[in-house]
């Protein structure tokens, strides 16, 4: 297996079910990444150790999903010089969401935290893609042919409309 690239860390096993979004589309376009849990109340030391070796180990940029006091990707951010991509997780311990997206979205200047919409891990995935596409043609080529499905899905829906109106049915997505 290739060396991972791409890091994927959250705040609490409960993340997992949102962010495995972003593991499903690095899979998806070939991009190695590792995934593990690293909490910014609960395990702070782990934290620090985990951005502080981040880049010597090979890795080009961190998506961290966090909810509720969502610390983890701007601390994340205050240690590392990767590029940073926040996911704001609507946990059980999250008032509507806007408490994740404000704690990571309002970072103070001089410490950046990319931030995707609320639970959109996929997002931060095929950015974390894109960040490592710029200097990779496989990933670039990859994330070429993502965008082509996405043209073709689209292209499919207005024929279909065209065809059948608009009573006749939906397609998903
Ligand atoms: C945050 O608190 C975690 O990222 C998680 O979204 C939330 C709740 O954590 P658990 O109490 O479910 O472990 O730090």
């Amino acid at each position: 297996m290739s060396k991972a690239v791409v890091g994927i860390i959250m705040g609490s096993q409960s993340d997992l079910n949102v962010m495995s979004e972003a593991a499903a589309i690095l899979e998806e376009l070939k991009v190695p990444f590792e995934l593990t849990i690293v909490s910014a109340h609960r395990t702070p030391h782990r934290m620090v150790e985990y951005a502080e070796k981040a880049k010597e180990k090979g890795l080009k940029a961190i998506i961290a999903g966090a909810g509720g006091a969502a610390h983890l990707p701007g601390m994340v951010a205050s240690i590392t010089t990767l590029p940073v991509i926040g996911v704001p997780v609507k946990s059980s311990n999250s008032i509507d969401g806007w408490d994740s997206v404000l704690s990571i979205l309002q970072m103070p200047g001089g410490v950046p935290v990319a931030t995707v919409a609320l639970n959109g891990a996929k997002n931060a995935g095929i950015l974390a893609a894109q960040i490592v596409g710029a200097s990779d043609d496989k990933v670039s080529s990859k994330l070429a042919e993502y965008k082509t499905k996405l043209r073709e899905k689209v292209e499919e829906s207005i024929e279909k409309i065209e065809r059948d109106g608009w009573k006749g049915g939906k397609i998903g997505f």
